[in-house]
């Protein structure tokens, strides 16, 4: 306290302290040593989804991915779901080495689980630009194409892996994986189901929303 504080230049200095304490940064949210972004992606690369009585939503758009130039998340193309649909980049047609995504389920009913992938495919050749990589589980990577090679059908589910347009695995209770990757360059992959055999109705229905759905989570985190 100054010797000589008289009543206006306490009432002076004490503005001026309150000034300088409003300005001194917090250390827990000093921008210099908050990793925001690397925090965000951390999280959505390890988001887990939730089973939903034997029904489990993802879209594709929702987890995280490495920015390697591989996918772009894009909202264009009318009927897709959720915040909008992931495009591939990348032709990658030899093997999945770039552009890994994974989508964890925490699973609670163990047994026989059926996949299927909403998607479109829009290269006036439909056997053109219409695949992409998938491993389930401690599976092998595999091709994977649209089903539907006849007509354009724009947003539609059915994939096959040119033996049979059944995809399944066994699932035990718990963290089960799925990982995708890019393998023609434009196809777009708009929602990912896994679901029981008596569950197909739910997971096919573009009205079930996402599980596990966070209010705050939503596409404003997605635009381009
Ligand atoms: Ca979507």
């Amino acid at each position: 306290m100054p010797e000589n504080d008289s009543a206006t230049t306490k009432k002076v200095r004490l503005a001026l302290q309150a000034v300088l304490d409003a300005m001194k940064p917090y250390p827990i949210y000093d921008p210099s040593t908050m990793p925001r972004e690397a925090k965000r992606m951390a999280f959505l690369k390890e988001y887990m989804f939730e089973d939903f009585t034997g029904c489990v939503v993802m879209e594709a758009e929702s987890v995280g991915f490495a920015l390697d130039e591989s996918w772009i998340i894009q909202n264009h193309i009318p009927g897709f779901t959720g915040a909008g649909y992931l495009r591939a980049l990348r032709a990658q047609p030899e093997k999945p080495e770039k552009g890994l995504i994974s989508f964890n389920m925490n699973i609670s009913s163990e047994g026989r689980w059926l996949f299927d992938v909403r998607h479109r495919h829009d290269h006036t050749n439909l056997n053109r630009q219409n695949g992409f990589w998938m491993k389930i589980s401690d599976g092998p990577w595999k091709a994977y194409y649209s089903a539907n090679n006849d007509k354009a059908n724009g947003w539609e589910f059915g994939v096959t892996d040119s033996q049979s347009t059944k995809t399944s695995t066994y699932f035990v209770a718990g963290a089960n994986r799925i990982q995708i990757a890019p393998m023609s360059d434009n196809f777009k992959l708009d929602r990912i189901v896994a679901y029981r055999e008596n569950r197909a109705r739910c997971a096919k229905d573009i009205a079930t929303p996402q599980v596990g759905y966070h209010p705050w989570f939503d596409a404003a985190h997605f635009a381009e």
